[in-house]
């Protein structure tokens, strides 16, 4: 028997207040959180996330055409600001010639080239479309060439989102007080193995206990996702020493720290060569990229050439490869000079805010990468870093978006800076930092 259906009575969803709102209201119902990728959720910051639609420069603009200073800068790769107009003419000229062609590019070789001259230690190469393909892919390569299983990473490392780098892992991981993931089968978690940031002793132990069995020891050179932990005076060294000694390769995760903390990257800025090295971000100058890279004999072992499997469809992407050329060629050393002196500047003037706000707050800083942490001085490891007070950054992202400063949406993600964050940039970020402090 049909019964009468109740007549459904379709309340008008209430008009959201603004543009931004509706557009995160839709997105709400398509991706989870809203969102594709976790930390764009703003969940540890309290604010509803911001829709952005368009970066010029130093600034972004959100849904409903306000502007912000902006220290996302895309996670690191608009190190020469949004927009800049080289890379976006060298993108369309590009796109005039069509996207993909599932062959080798000469725009791939151009590249190839510049990376290779920037970072002697990658004499052969392969682009992958995402770091966390690269650092997967490399130690893949790690394992292939040496025959051995396990990996050593470092507490609050991240590597992307492969299964055997999301244990104890930083970025969104921390963000969102999540020591791994659902879904990593416990077999593929055993494969690695995690000890502090800065400890060397706890490396060599690791060594002594899996004697023979340790394929790769994988760290950010500067780790930058628990917020910035520069590597303590020795520690890379003590790495390749070790590495080298118990016949494992030391691979740099340069996707953050590649052409940003100089244009050799950290292998350079620190004088210690890695067996492998994986990049990202700013290579491909805001476009889809990775890549990892190392010695001939290394890469000798990939396919088609060796028996390490590794593909994609739109690997060495022409516009990809059209936008990172455009930014290398760039980042010559008066970029880097200015990137240094905008991050020295910042640095200072946020120390003096802070102070004279009577707040106390650990700033570590590397070059145009920084963090602000809500404790007593600068963490020297993961756990002194995720004790940061959260609540307290929360606040101060909130006070900084309502002075105009888009912030990192966590505790854990570095600022960015690039080279249009100019003296009157910074000084305004200064200014709304004295503010913030003050709320
Ligand atoms: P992607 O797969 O996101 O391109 O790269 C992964 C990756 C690998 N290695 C390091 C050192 C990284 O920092 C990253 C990605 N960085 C995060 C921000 N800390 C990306 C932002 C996000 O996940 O939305």
């Amino acid at each position: 028997m049909i019964t009468e259906l109740e007549p459904v009575s379709v309340e008008p969803v209430s008009e959201p207040a603004t543009r931004n709102a509706a557009i995160m209201e839709r997105a709400l119902g398509l991706f989870p959180g809203g969102v594709n990728s976790p930390v764009r959720a703003f969940r540890s910051v309290g604010r509803p996330p911001l829709a952005l639609e368009a970066g010029d420069g130093p600034r972004v603009r959100d849904a409903d055409g306000h502007w912000y200073l902006d220290y996302i800068g895309a996670w690191g790769p608009a190190i020469l600001g949004h927009a800049h107009p080289a890379v976006v003419e060298a993108v369309c000229d590009a796109a005039l010639d069509g996207f993909a062609f599932g062959a080798t590019s000469p725009r791939e070789v151009v590249l190839g080239e510049a990376i290779r001259a920037a970072v002697p230690s990658m004499e052969k190469l392969r682009f992958t479309s995402s770091g966390t393909e690269a650092a997967m892919s490399a130690l893949r390569l790690a394992r292939g060439a040496t025959g051995r299983d396990l990996v050593l990473k470092f507490a609050g490392g991240y590597h992307g989102h492969a299964d055997g780098v999301l244990v104890e892992a930083g970025s969104g991981l921390a963000t969102l007080a999540m020591p791994g993931s659902a879904g990593v089968p416990a077999a593929i978690a055993a494969t690695t193995v995690v000890v502090p940031i800065n400890d060397l002793a706890a490396v060599r132990a690791a060594f002594e206990r899996h004697p023979g069995l340790i394929a790769a020891v994988i760290v950010e050179p500067v780790a930058a996702n628990v917020g910035v932990i520069p590597p303590a005076p020795g520690f890379l060294e003590g790495l390749r020493e070790l590495t080298t000694v118990h016949g494992a390769l030391l691979v740099f995760d340069e996707v953050i720290t590649g052409f940003r903390v100089a244009r050799g990257g950290a292998q350079a800025r620190y004088g210690v060569r890695p067996d492998l090295t994986v990049l990202g971000k700013i290579v491909g100058g805001g476009m889809p990229i990775g890549a990892y890279g190392g010695s001939h004999a290394l890469m000798a072992l990939v396919a088609p050439d060796g028996p390490v499997y590794q593909a994609g469809t739109l690997s060495g992407h022409p516009l990809s490869m059209a936008a990172g050329a455009a930014t290398l060629a760039r980042l010559d050393d008066a970029a880097y000079a200015r990137l240094e002196a905008a991050g020295a500047r910042l640095e200072a003037g946020l120390r003096a805010a802070a102070d004279d706000g009577g707040r106390t707050v650990g700033i570590a800083r590397v070059g145009s990468l920084l963090t602000v942490f809500f404790r007593d001085g600068a963490p020297t490891t993961t756990d002194e870093a995720l004790a940061s007070d959260r609540a307290a950054y929360a606040r101060f992202f909130g006070a900084m978006l309502d002075e105009g400063v888009l912030l990192p949406p966590s505790q854990f993600e570095a600022w960015f800076l690039s080279t249009t964050h100019d003296d009157a940039v910074i000084d305004a970020t200064i200014a709304a930092a004295r503010t913030a402090f003050a709320a």
